[in-house]
C-alpha cells in the first residue's frame, strides 16, 4: 500500500488519472475550473463522510487562497494537481512515521 502510494507521486500518468478523479468530483459544474463554492461543497461532504466538524468560511477560503497560486479567484487542474500532490505526500510521510513507530515496539 505504502509503496503504491508513492509509485503515485513519480508516475505522472497514474498520478494525474487519480487527480483527474478527485477534481471531476469537486467540479460539480464540469466547468474545468473549481470556484470556492465547489470548494466549499467538497469540504462540506468530505467533513460529514469523517463526522468532523464543519469548515467555516475562513477555512475554506484560507485553503483556496493556497491552492489558487496565481488569484485568479479560480483552481484549474494544474493548480488542483499541486493540492493532491501536498496530500499525497502527507499520508507518505505519515504512513513512514507509524510504520517506524511500529518498528520500534
Ligand atoms: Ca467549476
Amino acid at each position: 500500500m505504502k509503496g503504491n502510494l508513492k509509485s503515485f507521486l513519480t508516475n505522472e500518468k497514474k498520478f494525474n488519472a487519480l487527480a483527474k478523479r478527485f477534481f471531476e468530483h469537486v467540479d460539480t459544474d464540469g466547468s474545468g475550473e473549481i470556484d470556492v463554492g465547489e470548494l466549499a461543497g467538497a469540504m462540506k461532504r468530505l467533513a460529514a463522510e469523517f463526522e468532523t466538524d464543519m469548515p467555516d468560511k475562513e477555512d475554506i477560503h484560507d485553503l483556496f487562497d493556497y491552492i489558487d497560486e496565481d488569484k485568479s479567484g479560480k483552481i484549474d487542474f494544474e493548480e488542483f494537481k499541486g493540492l493532491v500532490r501536498d496530500i499525497l505526500f502527507v499520508i507518505v510521510t505519515e504512513t513512514d512515521k507509524i510504520g517506524e513507530r511500529y518498528k520500534k515496539i
